[in-house]
């Protein structure tokens, strides 16, 4: 018998989880695909769905990883010490840029092939894409945003200049937009905006100021805020301007690149610090209500912003998932102990719940861009775009760190990919509102729009009537939340907004309850071979406290 060598490293090597295409191993979205659209909308947008599942796991995951392997870089000045502020990208980045035209991953929700379902198909196909392509879906969600501004704000001149070149399908014609908003002093309050707009004649105005988060800064066009010369403090002096980064000769106008900002995730994402430098802009929609106009685009932002913190969730857990099958411990897979196949089904069922809400919405928006909505389903989106948006951000980041934690060590060692998962993820509670200042805005949804009955009855409405046992779990935690809402008008306000996110997580996780039974109920009548993985996701939900609302004050009472 041979000694073993000194040297002797070990002959176990752990083979890493590997993906299949993301939309045929995708039963769940599948699944919901079939119910949601027309058989013969389905049967059409298909082939593209399963061209870009296997792209997702191909080329664009490639891209995506060059895109995170190359990050952005900021050269602010040429050799001879003139100011370029050139932001260099990779060829991963530009790649994902090309990709998305041709996929027509924005063109599709303005061309519009199926009416109200365009949005549904265009949620799918940005489902696929985004968890391999390096939140290459922000630039696309503020481009999205922008078209929509274009749509039903601006006039019409600049709709039909700039509308074809952000719904291009060729790469070499297609532009994004930017948003920027944040300034120094107001990044949750837009209305501390201090950038000023001067008016230099014939609607054109030149811009002053800094803005602290710029998304995308390869982006051609941008939509921002800014303050006329004698409008009034506030937002209400805000106006909408749209400029363009760049001239003929490729330079920046009157803009300066401070710096790239250093972030925790998202850094194949140019994302920068300006100064306005009397930057030429247009003004949009005429002067004021900058954030009533601006707010059109972060409607259309904060459903991406669920799409990629959904999708991150499901590729984390597929990952998981995959890992489980191959990784042996204590004598067999992980996937064959009890207890980790409980996390794994735990984390799924927040894969289901987050598809169903987000779904919900993208359809609401279809309806609602082609005029086929009605007033209840305007005011039902309006309230759940918020809810959708906090609720799916935090339950990313959750879900994310569960699945590292599923690796062991691997989860936490930067090139296995594994720690970009909870960094891209955390990204999702605050890009495009914070989940409070979120939970505020469900209030103002609330307050304003009276949104609250038609969202409250949409959600009765959607529960089977043959699950009778189940549906009565999510009709008391309604009973809870009409409660809580029919107190709130005697409540300070400081107790109403205290209570605004637990409400608002209330609301989220109670829809989502009703969603997973209609789903789990059509999917058994359907005879559809996700049914099982929905029930099982639907009982696991309706096992936590929905509503958690305790009544009276005690639960709002402020901190000694
Ligand atoms: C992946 C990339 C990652 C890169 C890193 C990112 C890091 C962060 C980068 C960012 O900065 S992203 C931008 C994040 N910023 C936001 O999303 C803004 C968050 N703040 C809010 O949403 C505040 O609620 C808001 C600015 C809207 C408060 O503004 P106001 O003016 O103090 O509130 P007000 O007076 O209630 O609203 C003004 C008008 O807008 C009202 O209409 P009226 O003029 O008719 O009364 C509101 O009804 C309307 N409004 C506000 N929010 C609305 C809305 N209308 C429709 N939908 C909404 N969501």
């Amino acid at each position: 018998m041979s000694e073993p060598s000194l040297s002797h490293a070990g002959s176990f090597y752990q083979p890493p989880p590997e993906l299949p295409n993301q939309y045929l191993d995708d039963t769940l979205l599948r699944s919901l695909l079939r119910r949601l659209l027309p058989e013969e909308v389905l049967r059409q947008a298909e082939p593209q769905l399963r061209h870009l599942g296997e792209r997702a796991v191909g080329e664009v995951q490639r891209m995506g990883d060059d895109a995170e392997a190359n990050p952005p870089r900021h050269v602010p000045f040429d050799p001879w010490g003139r100011r370029i502020d050139r932001v260099e990208t990779s060829p991963g980045w530009q790649g994902l840029r090309r990709v998305a035209a041709e996929e027509g991953l924005v063109a599709l929700a303005y061309e519009r092939p199926w009416g109200a379902s365009s949005r549904v198909v265009q949620h799918a196909l940005l489902y696929l894409f985004n968890p391999a392509a390096a939140t290459y879906l922000c630039p696309l969600a503020m481009t999205d945003g922008a078209a929509r501004l274009l749509e039903v704000v601006a006039e019409r001149e600049l709709r039909d200049r700039l509308l074809p070149r952000l719904t291009s399908r060729d790469p070499d014609r297609f532009w994004t937009s930017g948003q920027w908003m944040t300034e120094r002093g107001g990044g949750s309050d837009v209305s501390a905006s201090e950038t000023l707009a001067v008016p230099v004649g014939d609607g054109s105005f030149r811009l002053y100021g800094s803005k602290w988060f710029t998304s995308a800064i390869d982006s051609e066009i941008a939509f921002t805020l800014a303050r006329p010369v004698e409008a009034a403090a506030g937002s209400a002096g805000l106006s909408l301007f749209l400029l363009q980064l760049r001239d003929e000769a490729g330079q920046l106008q009157g803009i300066r690149v401070e710096r790239l900002k250093d972030k925790l995730g998202t850094r194949a994402l140019p994302t920068a610090e300006l100064t306005l430098e009397g930057t030429p802009a247009l003004l949009v929609g005429g002067q004021g209500a900058g954030v009533r106009k601006i707010a059109v685009l972060m409607n259309v932002t904060r459903v991406y912003n669920a799409n990629g913190a959904v999708g991150g969730m499901r590729r984390a857990l597929a990952l998981a998932r995959d890992y489980a099958s191959r990784r042996h411990a204590f004598g067999r897979p992980l996937a064959r102990h009890p207890l980790h196949d409980e996390t794994l089904a735990e984390m799924e069922a927040e894969v289901a719940a987050g598809l169903l809400l987000l779904f919900w919405a993208a359809s609401l928006q279809g309806r609602e861009e082609t005029d086929a909505a009605s007033e209840e389903e305007r005011r039902c989106l309006r309230l759940l775009t918020p809810l959708l948006k906090l609720y799916t951000g935090k339950q990313a980041v959750a879900v994310a760190s569960e699945a590292l934690e599923c690796f062991g060590g691997a989860g936490y060692v930067e090139d296995t990919g594994l720690p970009r998962l909870l960094r891209d993820a955390q990204v999702l509670t605050i890009w495009e509102g914070t989940t409070n200042v979120l939970a505020l805005d469900a209030l103002r949804a609330i307050a304003r729009e009276q949104a609250l009955p038609p969202f409250l009855a949409a959600v009765a409405g959607s529960l089977p009537a043959a699950d009778a046992a189940s549906a009565a779990c999510v009709r008391e935690a309604l009973e809870r939340l009409a409660a809580h809402a029919a107190a709130a008008p005697a409540m300070p306000r400081d107790e109403l907004e205290r209570s605004a996110r637990r409400f608002a997580m209330a609301l989220g996780r109670t829809a989502a309850g009703a969603l997973l039974l209609e789903q789990a109920a059509w999917s058994r009548r359907a005879g559809d071979p996700a049914a099982d993985r929905w029930e099982g996701a639907a009982r696991r939900w309706l096992a936590r406290d929905l509503a958690p609302l305790p009544q009276g004050r005690a639960a709002v009472t402020p901190h000694p």
